[in-house]
């Protein structure tokens, strides 16, 4: 067999099998990321957080007792997708990993950089409306109680609400409102990418999270485009039924959280 022929094998032999979603159980957290991408996507899956004594496997990378072969890298944190040998982690990372293979980037043969366009947009939004978020909670320490950080908590959400989040939605307004994003409703090219699904599920996760502010800057008027987006990521055919299914788990402690101290207008 040529080595072509025994790469395409290995391919088919390792990738030709479902997804394995690796994440806690009891919150959507970082997970939902990747969740929302295989769900549009159809995609088979099996996911720890719906698996009896899935938080077992999730202790196993954790504590370093897997991956235990010779190409996977040990895992710092869940998310981790394993998708035959392979095993990584990132949010962003998953996401580069899944968005071609399942169809949420432009094609190759179209628009060559679309990913790392599309790579972009995924990061900005993680980075402003969920990793900034989340350090509204644990401005301090991840390893300390959100009881023993609210003064500081405190301040950092009034500077989040009133000043980072808007940049943050101005900004995506801007990208909406740009010649790159096409025709509308997405992001990037008049087609659905998976940087649509994360801005999606930022924004679920704030309103949540700060639902007056976020009830006000839609409000205002202001991000409309944004809003828009939001509306029709919710209403895809797919997304609709996992969001009002079994799967979809409820917010509490995690990522995004309601306190409400956190609930001002800004
Ligand atoms: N940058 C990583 C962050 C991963 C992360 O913080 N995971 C959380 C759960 S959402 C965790 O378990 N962290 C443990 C730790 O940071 O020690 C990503 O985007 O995946």
């Amino acid at each position: 067999m040529s080595s072509e022929g025994a790469a395409a094998k290995r391919q088919r032999s390792n990738k030709d099998v479902p997804y394995n979603l690796i994440y806690w159980p009891g919150i959507p957290g970082r997970g939902e990321f990747i969740r929302l991408t295989l769900e549009e996507a159809g995609a088979e899956y099996v996911d720890t957080a719906q698996v009896e004594g899935g938080v077992d496997e999730v202790m196993a990378y954790v504590k370093g007792e897997k991956p235990d072969d010779k190409t996977n890298p040990p895992i710092f944190a869940p998310p981790i997708l394993k998708h035959g040998d392979l095993v990584i982690s990132q949010t962003p990372n998953i996401l580069l990993y899944l968005g071609p293979r399942l169809g949420l980037v432009p094609g190759v043969e179209d628009d060559p950089d679309a990913l790392y366009k599309v790579n972009e947009l995924a990061l900005t939004a993680l980075d402003g409306l969920s990793n900034e978020p989340h350090d509204c909670h644990h401005p301090i320490a991840s390893e300390l109680y959100y009881e023993d950080q609210k003064e500081e908590a405190k301040r950092k959400v009034e500077h989040y609400v009133k000043t980072r989040l808007p940049k943050f939605l101005g900004y995506f307004e801007r990208v909406l409102n740009s010649k790159a994003s096409g025709e509308g409703p997405y992001l990037y090219a008049g087609k659905l990418s998976y940087a649509d699904l994360v801005l999606f599920q930022c924004l679920d996760g704030l309103k949540f999270m700060f639902p007056k502010a976020m009830a006000k800057l839609n409000k205002e008027g202001k991000h409309s485009k944004l809003f828009e987006l939001y509306d029709a990521v919710g209403q895809r055919p797919k997304i609709k039924e996992y969001l009002g299914g079994p799967r979809r788990q409820k917010y509490s402690s995690g990522l995004y959280r309601y306190y409400e101290e956190f609930d001002i207008e800004g």
